[in-house]
This record gives C-alpha cells, sequence and structure tokens, in this order.
C-alpha cells in the first residue's frame, strides 16, 4: 500500500535496543518516520546510525513535549503516533490508514480492549485495571466513546491533530488529546489492536505516579467544562 502521505511520529527516550528493530520492522512501509528524542540521549541516537528515518531533536523534555513537537513538525496530511519499544503492531498501520481515508476519519484509535482480535502481552493487573478505570472515566465524565483512552496508537489527519492545541508536557497528554478532539467535534472510531510486550529496557510510565497526575488532570477538565 501506498503511505506516502503518512509520518510515523515515534517517541522515544532510551531505546537502543528496541528503536533498531522497530525500524527495521517498517522499512518496507514507504511513509515517512520521524523519532522525537532528547538531544543527550546519544545512546539511542548512535543506534539508529544507517537506518532510513528523520530526528528530530525536543526541545522540552517529556513524552507530551515529543507528541507536541512531532506534530508541530510533521507536513504529511496523515500521522501516526507509534512507539519506539516495539509493542504496537506494524501491520495495524495499513488497515488503520485505509479506515482513516476512506471514512474521512480525523482521527482511528487502535484498542486493546475490543471484541476481536485485541489484547495485551505489556497489562499488569494494575496497569490493566487502571486502563478500565481511566477508560470508564472518559466515558462517564467526557462521553469519549473508547474503551481504551490511555493506549494512545493513534493515526489521523495532521490538520485535525494541530487544531487538538496540546499542552500537556507528560503523559497527561494521553487524556488531554481524547478530551480535546471531542470538545472541538472531530470524528473517530476505534480499531482492534494486540499490544506486545515491549523488547528491551524499561517502561518510562510510573503507574502510581502518572497514574494520579492523569486522574487528578481528567476531574480538573471536568470541573473546568462544567463551569
Ligand atoms: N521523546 C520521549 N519519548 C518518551 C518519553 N517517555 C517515553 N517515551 C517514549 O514513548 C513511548 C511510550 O513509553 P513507554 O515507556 O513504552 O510507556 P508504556 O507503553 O506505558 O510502558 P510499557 O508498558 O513499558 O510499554 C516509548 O516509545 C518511549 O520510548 C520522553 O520523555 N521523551
Ligand atoms: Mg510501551
Amino acid at each position: 500500500m501506498n503511505l506516502e502521505n503518512l509520518t510515523l511520529l515515534i517517541p522515544a527516550k532510551y531505546e537502543k535496543e528496541s528503536l533498531p528493530i522497530v525500524l527495521k520492522s517498517i522499512e518496507n512501509f514507504n511513509c515517512k518516520k520521524l523519532i522525537v528524542m532528547s538531544g543527550d540521549d546519544f545512546e539511542t541516537i548512535n543506534s539508529i546510525k544507517g537506518l532510513k528515518c528523520d530526528v528530530l531533536l525536543q526541545k522540552k523534555s517529556g513524552y507530551g513535549n515529543a507528541i507536541i513537537e512531532g506534530i508541530n513538525y510533521i507536513k504529511t496530511e496523515y500521522l501516526c503516533i507509534f512507539n519506539a519499544d516495539g509493542s504496537f503492531d506494524q501491520n495495524d498501520l495499513e488497515k488503520m490508514y485505509s479506515l482513516a481515508v476512506s471514512g474521512n476519519l480525523d482521527f482511528i484509535f487502535a484498542s486493546r480492549y475490543s471484541e476481536k482480535n485485541s489484547g495485551s502481552e505489556d497489562d499488569s493487573l494494575i496497569t490493566f485495571i487502571g486502563n478500565k478505570i481511566f477508560s470508564y472515566l472518559g466515558n462517564f465524565l467526557f462521553r469519549l466513546n473508547l474503551n481504551d483512552i490511555l493506549y494512545t496508537y493513534v493515526l489521523g489527519k495532521t490538520s485535525s491533530f494541530k487544531l487538538c492545541n496540546l499542552n500537556c508536557g507528560d503523559f497527561r497528554i494521553c487524556v488531554e488529546f481524547p478530551i480535546n478532539l471531542k470538545q472541538l467535534g472531530f470524528i473517530y472510531n476505534s480499531y482492534s489492536s494486540f499490544e506486545r510486550k515491549r523488547l528491551f529496557g524499561k517502561k518510562k510510565v510510573n503507574e502510581f505516579k502518572d497514574g494520579f497526575l492523569i486522574l487528578y488532570y481528567m476531574i480538573y477538565r471536568f470541573f473546568k467544562q462544567s463551569r
């Protein structure tokens, strides 16, 4: 499939073992690949020498800032947030892209908790319960109609991503994004996906600290909208 109108936005932090494998797994896709990372992460930069991709050094630190700076930089019609740890199934990309284009959708969200062909090898009991609670809250407080709000494997129109006007520099962006796009009236759908275990290295999300920040942020947004 021709994916030349798509850029993969790949946030990476200390992914020297996983990222080269991820890039090789997608080398046959003719989309652009943009790695967004910190300039002092020398080991990850060195690990991808010779592999076909662009690198954007982020000005501000954090996962959310990598996503925001990547969105602002990308010029193709579509983009997809794609992790550097090997957990996202690259075989979903073509299907998600064709669904977005044929349905003229603004966004399509991959989901680990749909009925068929979905699941996660990477969930612990805590993350499974946390993901369920946050997705429930998203539906209850903001009528998001998503059953996997935090996965953040999302493909969509670059222009719509830009209009979401995201501000959270950390992992709170995972909920800021769907809340903003819902309030802006964008059209979106879900797609069943299977999450693999990260290939190597450590996770950067802290279930308790980031979970608390996300919960607090959702409550804050709920009261802000109801004022
Ligand atoms: N540029 C950048 N990338 C980040 C940062 N934090 C995380 N990432 C990347 O964002 C993606 C998601 O982070 P993960 O640590 O895998 O989060 P997770 O998927 O909840 O955790 P796992 O269960 O271990 O997979 C990975 O590609 C990370 O390398 C950051 O501060 N800056
Ligand atoms: Mg991961």
